[in-house]
This record gives C-alpha cells, sequence and structure tokens, in this order.
C-alpha cells in the first residue's frame, strides 16, 4: 500500500460573485437574492481557509475561476454585437439570463468533479468525472471549463484521467463530490464509495424542490472510474432532507477515514443505508458512526448553522479528526451546543474550528462546499502541477492580486456595467500569469 494524503483544492472565488437567488431549493441562495455582495471579501476569506489549512501541513491546493459573465452563453441565446452591447442588451431585455452567466459558483468546487482515488480504481490511476450541474443553467456552463482546470492542475496522462462530464440530460443529473463520500482505514489503501442521489431517471418527480443527483449519475461515474462493486454503493437521499434545504448530500452529512458524520434524517432508508456501508466495508473497517438525532439538532437548524458542510480532517499533530466548521454553526444555539458535547466526548472527532466565508455561505456554501477532496500518493503529489498547491508566496501573491483588481462590494445592478467584464478579464489575464494557466485557458482569450 502507496502512503497517501487527502488534498483539499479550493475553488478560487471569481470577481463577479454575487447573490442572484438561483438555485430553487438552496434556502441560503433564496434568502439573500438581491443583496450586496463583496467579492473582494469573499476572495481573501477563501484564501485564508485554504492559507489556513496549508500551514497547519496539509496539502492544500486551489482551483481558478472561471469567465463570467459568460459571453458565450449569451451570444448562444441570440444577442450579438460587441461585448458591451451583449451585455447592455441582455440586461434590457433578459436580466435573469446576464445573472445566470454572471455567477461566480465555480467557486463550490465540491461539486467541480467526482474524485476516486487510485487505491479504489481497476487501473490504479485517480479518475475525475466533472460534474454537469444540468439542474440549473448558471452551473451548467462549468463543466468544460471545469474539465480544463483540472487537466492543468492534474496533467500526467499516466496517473490522472479527468473525464469528459456525463451526458447533459436530466436522466444524467450530476453534482460531483457534493453527493460522494469516501471511508477507508488509510488513504492510501483501499476504500469504500459511497454515492448519494435523490431520484432515478425517468421517476415521476413531485418534491417541492429538485433532486439533483440521480442514481443512474452515480452509476456512470462508479463505472467509468473502474470501482470494485463489491465496495461502492448508492444511497437515497430522503425527501424530507430535499425539502429542507439539503439540496447536496454534504448539507447533511460528510465523512472521512472510518467516520461518517450525518443527520438523522439525511437518508432515505437510514438503517437500510448504515447496513449497506458496513457490508461494502467488511474486511477492511469497521465504520464510525456519527448520527446526529433530530432531537438534539433539528435538521432546519443543521441547513441554517451548515453544520455538515464542514471539512473533517485528520489535522497534522492531533489524534482525532477536526471539523472545520462555518462560524454561522457556532452562532447557532443547538449545533454550538452539540459541538461542545460531541468534542468533550470520546467519540472520533475530538475538535471544532471555526472559519468565516460569510460571503459563501449567503450563497449556501460552506467550507465544504469551497473544496474538492483529492487523495494523493506521494508520486501523485509530485505529479500535480506545482502551481496549484499554495504555499507562503502564492498566497500573499493572490492576496496581492485580489486587492488590486477585485471590487470591495456588488450590487445586483451593477451586473450590467461592462466595466465589470473588463475588470474581470483582467484580473483573469493577471491570473493566467500568476499560475501559468497558458495562453488560452480562458474562452476570452481564444478569441
Ligand atoms: O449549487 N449556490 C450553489 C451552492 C453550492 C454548494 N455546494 C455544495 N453543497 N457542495 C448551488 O446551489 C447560488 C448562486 C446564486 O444564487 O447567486 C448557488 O449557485
Amino acid at each position: 500500500m502507496s502512503r497517501a494524503v487527502e488534498a483539499n483544492f479550493d475553488g478560487l472565488v471569481g470577481p463577479t460573485h454575487n447573490y442572484g437567488g438561483l438555485s430553487e431549493g438552496n434556502l441560503a441562495s433564496a434568502r439573500n437574492e438581491g443583496l450586496t455582495s463583496s467579492p473582494r471579501a469573499g476572495v481573501l476569506e477563501g484564501l485564508a481557509k485554504m492559507k489556513r489549512l496549508a500551514d497547519s501541513g496539509l496539502v492544500q491546493g486551489l482551483i481558478p475561476p472561471h469567465e463570467r459573465p459568460y459571453l458565450p452563453l449569451l451570444r448562444q441565446a441570440g444577442f450579438s454585437g460587441s461585448d458591451e452591447a451583449v451585455i447592455e442588451a441582455a440586461w434590457k431585455t433578459a436580466p435573469g439570463l446576464l445573472r445566470k452567466t454572471s455567477s461566480a459558483s465555480p467557486m463550490w468546487a465540491a461539486n467541480a468533479a467526482t474524485v476516486s482515488p487510485s487505491a479504489d480504481t481497476a487501473d490504479r490511476r485517480l479518475h475525475f468525472t466533472p460534474a454537469n450541474l444540468l439542474t440549473t443553467l448558471h452551473r451548467s456552463i462549468e463543466g468544460r471549463q471545469t474539465r480544463r482546470a483540472l487537466q492543468w492542475a492534474f496533467p500526467d496522462r499516466q496517473r490522472f484521467e479527468v473525464h469528459d462530464v456525463l451526458p447533459m440530460q436530466p436522466d444524467f443529473a450530476d453534482e460531483g463530490a457534493a453527493n460522494h463520500v469516501r471511508l477507508c482505514a488509510e488513504q492510501g489503501g483501499p476504500g469504500v464509495e459511497i454515492f448519494v442521489y435523490g431520484r432515478e431517471a425517468g421517476e415521476a418527480w413531485s418534491g417541492k424542490f429538485p433532486a439533483r443527483q440521480t442514481l443512474e449519475a452515480c452509476q456512470a461515474v462508479a463505472r467509468a472510474h473502474g470501482l470494485d462493486p463489491a465496495r461502492t454503493v448508492f444511497i437515497r437521499q430522503s425527501e424530507a432532507a430535499i425539502e429542507a434545504g439539503a439540496f447536496h448530500n454534504d448539507v447533511v452529512c460528510v465523512g472521512t477515514r472510518t467516520t461518517l458524520f450525518f443527520h438523522e434524517k439525511a437518508f432515505a432508508n437510514r438503517q437500510g443505508a448504515l447496513d449497506a456501508i458496513r457490508r461494502v466495508a467488511d474486511g477492511l473497517f469497521e465504520p464510525d458512526f456519527v448520527e446526529v438525532p433530530e432531537a438534539e439538532v433539528a435538521i432546519g437548524d443543521a441547513i441554517t448553522s451548515y453544520l455538515f458542510n464542514s471539512q473533517l480532517l485528520e489535522w497534522p499533530g492531533e489524534d482525532r479528526l477536526v471539523l472545520v466548521a462555518p462560524a454561522e454553526t457556532e452562532e447557532t444555539a443547538s449545533t454550538r451546543a452539540y459541538c461542545a458535547a460531541m468534542t468533550a466526548g470520546n467519540g472520533p472527532i475530538g475538535r471544532v474550528e471555526f472559519v468565516d466565508v460569510r460571503q459563501s455561505m449567503r450563497n449556501g456554501g460552506g467550507p465544504a462546499c469551497l473544496r474538492l477532496r483529492v487523495v494523493l500518493t506521494e508520486a501523485e503529489r509530485a505529479a500535480v502541477s506545482p502551481n496549484a498547491l499554495m504555499t507562503d508566496a502564492l498566497y500573499a501573491r493572490l492576496v496581492e492580486w485580489a486587492q488590486r483588481h477585485y471590487r470591495e462590494s456588488l450590487a445586483p445592478n451593477d451586473l450590467a456595467d461592462p466595466a465589470l467584464l473588463r475588470e474581470s478579464r483582467e484580473a483573469l489575464d493577471a491570473l493566467t500569469q500568476i499560475l501559468g494557466l497558458g495562453p488560452d485557458f480562458y474562452p476570452f482569450q481564444r478569441g
């Protein structure tokens, strides 16, 4: 068995970060529609979180933001003329569409792709399937650029396979790692892969909010990654969780190593789910289930506080896991009390650390949404593009870059400002230099 670590690749918040109210079923996104955002505060919060983890000795990487507003979609929708004319006309006649092409949603890297470590795959390569995110228009435009970004960060085809997105059709609705958990005895050894879906293809869906992941999408990813069916399990999310605002499973569940931390109402068939996980783990490890009962933390509180949308980490130098939770978890009475009691006990989670990612949280993105986990052996780690890994020097350069290029505040009407397009492109051109992304990484650079 090779030694391996779980690295985190965070999505860098883009210059157009705003509150568009674009995600049905994501309660924070709906609640905060129309607020004025701070793209600069957003990117700096994300960078501070990355720095905190890197400083602790964890492997921390980053994924570059996408080009927004995304003119190719506006042109596909019939707008023409100069870029400025396209923005002006779109704002006048289809402002909702302009908002959808302006979202900085690629920051939520947990939705970038599903990732299977090489220890789990038939060809012993590390596999990525970028998510098609087809349930929402504003996110359905991410997949191709995400694939490019992953190929930049993980360039070695001998070791890494970055698949194409699944077909852009509702039967294959896929939201990536936000609906996927890997448990294992050791990161470098074989693991079990848990896929969580909200509905099956062809099923009449009568839920209040969309179910964004299908069983068929999960099965397709598992096949493409060459996973062992005996170590793979497909679990259905509960409709109650989706209705309460768990638009992704990672809003009510997180796991690492042998620990699964989840809300009592997360799964449609709770006992069946736990039995299935035990069965696929049999012979490898005994799962540690940390189940949070509704009586202690009501699902509504779990969702507003984002208790489960936390990073569950093996922190260097600590013998129990650390939960990196959003500040909102500390500010919600029930989750604060739960965390205090949990860490005072002798379970697998020994400490909770709170981080401020409020700009992202107001759009329904907690610490766990902002990162894509990639288990890397030492050889794989050495094959990652060095520019994709956080260092003190890169952090300092990115803070300076963000302060120079990002607006302090962005009100809804500012999306109509053609200067925002120019500023964003200047920011991405400068980032291209800093990260060595190459001359044609962004569509606008390709002309
Ligand atoms: O897909 N919000 C994102 C949040 C994604 C959170 N990711 C995970 N749970 N892993 C979404 O709903 C809102 C954008 C807006 O309304 O402006 C948004 O896309």
